[in-house]
């Protein structure tokens, strides 16, 4: 992999000196667990860009195509483990440092990591900050009706699409889609721990979709450093200190663990 030591060597030099980290992560953190990237050659469904299907628009026009992707992704998340990258940063979160995970996945696999890391302990500080939601959710469109949802439900026509036992309205997703507003208590914590972290770790994410691409720009903009772990460049590269150019599932478990040597 030709990770660059002394590249390695500053980054964690960066993280032992912080006392408040934030991480970004994104898709390519849940790529070793098999999940599909966004814009990686398997990102794609039937030909459609996932921006067409997650959108309000798409819903309207046709909830039926809709809820058959998210059933066809959620089929496929459901079989995936945390990987590496996903424990390593559990760990560092439930380490002696004030840490914030801050995801745009909605595949649930951080939050298993945190979990299963802290064993009988505590997850809560491992517990990721889902800005676009979770796809194992799903949500009234009318009613503010929301509980989990795992199993497939088959939806050959749109009669039988699920609908809310409180005021039968459609169900949806419970996943933020483009076009649609963030959380604002849940995007504004993110911001907050950013501003306040000394390190933000980008981890596996294009930073092209908004604002979620912002929030390391946070920490940037208040003097802090940005750590980003991407085999290939992304928008976020010119405000970055480091660039470790490999494999998330490699390059955690290494720089956390170099760093965890250092005894800080
Ligand atoms: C909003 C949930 C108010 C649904 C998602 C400012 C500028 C430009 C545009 C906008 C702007 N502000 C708002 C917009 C519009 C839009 C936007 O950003 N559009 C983009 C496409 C230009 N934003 C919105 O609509 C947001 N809402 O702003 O509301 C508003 C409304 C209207 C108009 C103005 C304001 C809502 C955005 C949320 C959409 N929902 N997901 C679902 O999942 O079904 S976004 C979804 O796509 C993901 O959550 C994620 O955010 C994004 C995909 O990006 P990544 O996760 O980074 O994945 P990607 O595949 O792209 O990249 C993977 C990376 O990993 C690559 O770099 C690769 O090299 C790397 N990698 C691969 N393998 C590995 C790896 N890295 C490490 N290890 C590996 N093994
Ligand atoms: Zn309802």
């Amino acid at each position: 992999m030709g990770l660059d030591a002394d590249a390695l060597n500053r980054a964690s030099a960066l993280i032992s000196q912080s006392d408040i980290i934030s991480v970004l992560s994104g898709a390519g953190v849940s790529a070793e667990s098999g999940v599909p990237t966004f814009r990686g050659e398997d990102g794609l469904w039937k030909n459609y860009a996932p921006e067409e299907l997650a959108t309000p628009g798409a819903f309207r026009r046709d909830s039926r195509l809709v809820w058959e992707w998210y059933d066809w992704r959620r089929g496929l998340i459901r079989d995936c483990h945390p990987n590496p990258g996903h424990y390593a940063l559990a760990r560092l979160a439930l380490g002696p440092k004030r840490v914030r995970i801050v995801t745009q996945n909605v595949d649930g696999l951080h939050e298993a990591a945190a979990r299963k890391t802290a064993g009988d302990g505590d997850p809560t500080p491992a517990l990721p900050l889902e800005l676009h939601g979770s796809i194992f959710r799903v949500k009234c469109t009318s009613c503010t009706y929301k509980v989990p949802h795992r199993e497939p439900i088959p939806t050959e026509t749109a009669e039988d699409l699920p609908r809310c036992p409180v005021c039968a309205g459609l169900l949806r997703p419970d996943v933020v889609w483009f076009g649609e507003s963030l959380d604002p208590e849940v995007i504004s914590e993110a911001f907050e721990v950013a501003q306040a972290s000394q390190v933000c770790l980008v981890v596996g994410t294009s930073a092209l979709v908004h604002p979620a691409a912002s929030v390391p720009m946070a920490t940037h903009q208040a003097g802090g450093s940005l750590i980003e772990i991407n085999p290939t460049e992304t928008p976020l590269t010119p405000m970055a200190e480091v660039s470790l150019r490999g494999t998330s599932g490699k390059v955690l478990p290494l720089l956390l663990d170099e760093m965890n040597s250092r005894g800080t």
